[in-house]
């Protein structure tokens, strides 16, 4: 693994060493970014991410990362855009950097990330459930919690929790959001894998964002621009639409079902669509990061025209 001098986008990284390089940013960076703790885990590790902010009075965008352990190309993806949106000379990237404030966080169940070093598979957190561990942390989030798409059954990949915020990564990390959700206007969950843009709401409800088609609208011109680069095709819809089945309880449900001033909410699945898998080769992380870039340079352009 790499110092944060070296840090680099051609392997996959330790949390150690994506926390040390966020670090590195902060001393090289230390007027644009500022260090911050949206939470703590189960096994005590902080939930840190970086705020990124080139002047006062911007709107904030939330970018984030790893909830699932397993999916490696979200906390690779997301610290690609947050390293190019810092440091571009392009012209377009500068613009789109400088109209928000952003709040990255890669890697939003660390206890997790840890443990797929030595068991590459695993998806939820790692606090004990009896003879099982770990609840899924996005089936865990309280809007419309446990209606749909989720389990009580405390070995199952899809768990609950046994209530809604049992896990300390999703009630930190939710009151470090309401902490700053007054200034938000997107909000950007990365997971893998399906290449697909997840519009909300995955519970049972039926019920569908009062923006639906605004959503849509934009989710579409967004999937356009990643086309662009390496003709990589995501789908645009609804989750219950998009995916086999149902899903409560997940981060972007709470966030759109309880701050309505949050407008834009998605989910990407990034890539691939099956042929690695959780698994996707560390020579896709720089395209994944590249095309994932271009279509939020698009999203961020529809959202303010
Ligand atoms: N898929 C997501 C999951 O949590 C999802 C899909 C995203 C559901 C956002 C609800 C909200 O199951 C993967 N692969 O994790
Ligand atoms: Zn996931």
């Amino acid at each position: 693994d790499s110092k944060p001098d070296d840090f680099h986008w051609t392997d996959y990284h330790t949390l150690e060493s994506i926390y040390a390089w966020m670090d590195s940013l902060a001393r090289k960076y230390p007027d644009i970014v500022t260090p911050l703790v949206g939470g703590r885990s189960y096994e005590g590790r902080e939930i840190r991410g970086v705020k990124l902010s080139f002047g006062t009075g911007k709107k904030g965008i939330f970018m984030e990362g790893g909830i699932h352990a397993r999916e490696w190309i979200s906390p690779a993806t997301v610290t690609y855009m947050l390293n190019e949106l810092l440091s571009s000379d392009n012209a377009t990237v500068r613009a789109v950097a400088e109209s928000r404030d952003w709040y990255f966080f890669p890697s939003v169940n660390p206890d997790g990330y840890v443990y797929t070093i030595t068991n590459r598979m695993w998806r939820k957190t790692r606090k004990p459930y009896g003879l099982c561990v770990g609840a899924d942390p996005n089936r865990n989030w309280n809007y419309r919690w446990m209606n749909g798409g989720a389990s009580q059954n405390r070995c199952s990949e899809i768990f609950a929790g046994d209530a809604p915020f049992s896990e300390p990564e999703t009630k930190s990390l939710s009151e470090f959001i309401n902490s700053v959700s007054d200034t938000l206007d997107i909000y950007l969950a990365f997971h893998s894998y399906s290449q697909l843009l997840l519009i909300p709401f995955g519970h049972q409800g039926r019920e569908i964002p009062k923006n639906n088609d605004e959503l849509h609208r934009i989710g579409r011109a967004a999937a356009d621009s990643l086309r662009v680069r390496y003709g990589t095709e995501f789908k645009v819809g609804n989750i219950p639409n998009m995916l086999p089945s149902l899903s409560s309880g997940g981060s972007i449900d709470w966030v759109l079902g309880e701050h309505r001033n949050i407008r834009i909410v998605y989910a990407y699945e990034l890539r691939d669509t099956g042929r690695y898998g959780f698994i996707l080769p560390p020579e896709q992380i720089i395209p994944s990061g590249e095309e994932t870039l271009d279509s939020l340079v698009r999203l961020i352009h529809e959202v303010d025209s």
